[in-house]
C-alpha cells in the first residue's frame, strides 16, 4: 500500500520535539513492504496548504495521523492541542476519501473521547511498531481489520477498543530520523533526538498515564543495541541524544549498563534525559552518567514535602529529595528539578516546604521548574480522589479539554503567588508563564546561532536576567 503519515504535533513549548512515534511507525510499515511518506507539520507555514500539496503529490491507500499531545498540561495557560486536529481531518477527507488512522500518545490516554471529537476510521492504541503493519496487512487484503489487537473505533456510535499487545523489546527503536525530518530546523530550535531504552512504567503516581501508554512492566532493548543505535545516529551528524524513558534511572542497573555501553562503544555525543527519579540516584550513577557525555539532567520530585508525595504516591520520600540534593551538588551536571504543586495533601504548609527546598538547595547553576495544578486524566486514581473530594463534578467522558486538579486544603491563586514570589528572587527558578512566554523560539534561535546547543535550561538565570533588562519579566 502507498501510505501517507502526518505528524500533526506544531507544539514549539518548551521546544519542538523530534516525532519518534510517527518515524518509528513509518519504518515498521516500510519493514512490512508498505511505501511510506511522511509529512511532518511541525514547522509548515500552513499546515492545511502543507496536507493539501501532499495529498496532491500522490495518490494514497491509507493517512495515519500520529496525534501527541492532547494540551499543554498548564492550568493557566492552557492551550487545547486536539481542537487543532479536527480542521486538519477535514482537509484530508475534503481531498479524498483514503482511510484516515490515528496514533500517538494522545489516542492511548483518550482513544474514546478524541475518536468521538474528530472522527477517524480507526485508532491505533499502545506500541504502534507492532499493531500498525497488521492492520496494514488486513486493509490491503480488503479484510475485515476490526478485531485486530489494538485497534479502537466507534461502530454505529458505540466504542470498541482491542487490547493492545505488548511485545518483548530487545532492539533500540531509533529510528533514521534524517529520511523523515528536517533536522536542520530541528537543530536550529536547540531539540534533542529522541531515544528509548525501554519501555514501561513501575511507578503508581496517582495522576499519571504512563502505564497506561506504555503498560507497567518493562520492556528493555539491549544495552548494546542501544549504543549502536546512538553510534548510528552519531554518524549521521545527530549528536544531542535524549533518553525519553518514563523514568531513566529505573532500574538503576539498566541505566547503568546502558551508560557503560556508550561509553565502551566510544561514542562522542551529549546526552541528556529530564526524567529521573530520586529513589534511583547515587553517585555511582551520576559518576557513570558524566564519564558517558551526559550534558544535563532533569529530575522529577513534584514536591519535597512527604505528605504530598505519599498523596501523589510517588514511591519515595522527602529524605531522598534531600539526598539527591546532595549528590546533585557533589557532581558538575548541571540540574532541573521539576514539581508539580497542589497535589492530594498539599496545603500551605507544603508549598512552603517544597518552596523552602527548592531555595536552600538547587544551586544557581541548576534551574527549577514549577506547575501548579495537575491534569486529570479519566480512569487514573486522581480522578477518583477528586470527585471523592467534590472537587471534580464533569462527567468522565468530558475530560478530554483539560481539567486540573488542586487540593481542597490550598487556593490554585495562593501557590501561583508563592511561586511568583520565588521565581522573582531566584532567577534559575521557572513556572508555567516560562513556557507559554512567545519569543521562547525566538530564543531558542539565537541561543543556537550564538553556538548554544541544548539543553536551553542551564542558561534561565542569564537569559531571565537579560529579559527584566528589556523590562520582560518571565
Ligand atoms: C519524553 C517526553 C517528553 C520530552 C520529549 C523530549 C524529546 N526530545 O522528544 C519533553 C520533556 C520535552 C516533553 C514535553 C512535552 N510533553 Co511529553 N512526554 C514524554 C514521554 C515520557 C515519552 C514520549 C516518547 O518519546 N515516547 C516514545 C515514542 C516511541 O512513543 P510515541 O511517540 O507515543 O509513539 C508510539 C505510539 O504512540 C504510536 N504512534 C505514534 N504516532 C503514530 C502514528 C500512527 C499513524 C500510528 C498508527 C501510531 C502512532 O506508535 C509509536 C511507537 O510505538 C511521554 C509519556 C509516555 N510515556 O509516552 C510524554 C507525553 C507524550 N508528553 C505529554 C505532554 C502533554 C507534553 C507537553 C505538552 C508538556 C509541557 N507542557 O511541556 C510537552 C510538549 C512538547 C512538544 N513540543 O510537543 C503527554 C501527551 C499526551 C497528553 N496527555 O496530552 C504525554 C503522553 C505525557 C502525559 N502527560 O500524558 N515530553
Amino acid at each position: 500500500m502507498n501510505i501517507l503519515i502526518i505528524s500533526t504535533n506544531r507544539a514549539v513549548s518548551p521546544m519542538p520535539v523530534m516525532p519518534i512515534g510517527a518515524c518509528v511507525v513509518a519504518e515498521a510499515a516500510e519493514r512490512a513492504g508498505h511505501t511510506v511518506a511522511l509529512l511532518d507539520l511541525m514547522f509548515a507555514a500552513d499546515p492545511r496548504r502543507a496536507i493539501e500539496a501532499a495529498l496532491g503529490r500522490s495518490t494514497y491507500d491509507l493517512i495515519g495521523l500520529s496525534v501527541r499531545n492532547i494540551d499543554n498540561n498548564d492550568m493557566h495557560g492552557t492551550v487545547f492541542y486536539i481542537d487543532g486536529l479536527a480542521p486538519l481531518i477535514d482537509v484530508v477527507r475534503r481531498c479524498t476519501d483514503t482511510p484516515i488512522v490515528l496514533g500517538g500518545a494522545s489516542l492511548t490516554v483518550m482513544p474514546e473521547e478524541i475518536l468521538r471529537a474528530v472522527g477517524a476510521d480507526c485508532a491505533v492504541i499502545g506500541d504502534g511498531e507492532a499493531t500498525f503493519p497488521r492492520l496494514l496487512e488486513r486493509m490491503a487484503r480488503h479484510e475485515p481489520w476490526e478485531d485486530v489487537p489494538g485497534i479502537a473505533f466507534l461502530k454505529a456510535g458505540t466504542f470498541k477498543a482491542n487490547p493492545a499487545p505488548t511485545g518483548v523489546t530487545t532492539e533500540c527503536a531509533a529510528p533514521t530520523y534524517r529520511r523523515w525530518v528536517d533536522l536542520n530546523a530541528y537543530r536550529s530550535h536547540l531539540s534533542t533526538v529522541p531515544v528509548q531504552t525501554k519501555i514501561g512504567c513501575r511507578f503508581q503516581c496517582v495522576y499519571c498515564t504512563y502505564r497506561k501508554i506504555e503498560g507497567s512492566a518493562y520492556r528493555f532493548s539491549d544495552p548494546e543495541s542501544v549504543a549502536n543505535a546512538v553510534v548510528r545516529l552519531a554518524a549521521s551528524g545527530h549528536r544531542d541524544i535524549e533518553f525519553v524513558d518514563s523514568v531513566f534511572n529505573d532500574p538503576h542497573e539498566h541505566a547503568v549498563s546502558v551508560c557503560e555501553e556508550l561509553i565502551r562503544s566510544g561514542v562522542r555525543a551529549r546526552f541528556q534525559s529530564l526524567e529521573l527519579n530520586p529513589s534511583h540516584f547515587d553517585d555511582e550513577l551520576l559518576m557513570v552518567m558524566e564519564r558517558t557525555g551526559f550534558v544535563g539532567i532533569g529530575l522529577t520530585v513534584e514536591s519535597a514535602s512527604d505528605p504530598v508525595l505519599r498523596g501523589l504516591r510517588k514511591g519515595f520520600t522527602a529524605r531522598e529529595v534531600h539526598g539527591a540534593a546532595e549528590t546533585v551538588r557533589r557532581h558538575k551536571l548541571p540540574c532541573v528539578w521539576i514539581f508539580m504543586l497542589g497535589g492530594p495533601g498539599e496545603t500551605r504548609e507544603t508549598v512552603r516546604e517544597t518552596l523552602r527546598f527548592a531555595e536552600k538547595n538547587i544551586h544557581p547553576r541548576d534551574a527549577a521548574f514549577f506547575n501548579v495544578g495537575i491534569r486529570v486524566y479519566p480512569g487514573t486514581e486522581l480522578e477518583s480522589i477528586a470527585r471523592q473530594q467534590g472537587v471534580l463534578t464533569v462527567p468522565p467522558h468530558d475530560m478530554l479539554a483539560p481539567v486540573f486538579y488542586v487540593s481542597p486544603d490550598v487556593e490554585a491563586a495562593w501557590i501561583k503567588a508563592q511561586v511568583k514570589n520565588s521565581t522573582n528572587g531566584h532567577m534559575n527558578f521557572m513556572s508555567g508563564d516560562s513556557f507559554s512566554f512567545p519569543y521562547l523560539p525566538l530564543i531558542h534561535r539565537m541561543g543556537y546561532r550564538l553556538g548554544v546547543r541544548p539543553p536551553l535550561w542551564p542558561y534561565t538565570r542569564h537569559i531571565r536576567r537579560g529579559l527584566r533588562f528589556v523590562g520582560m519579566d518571565v
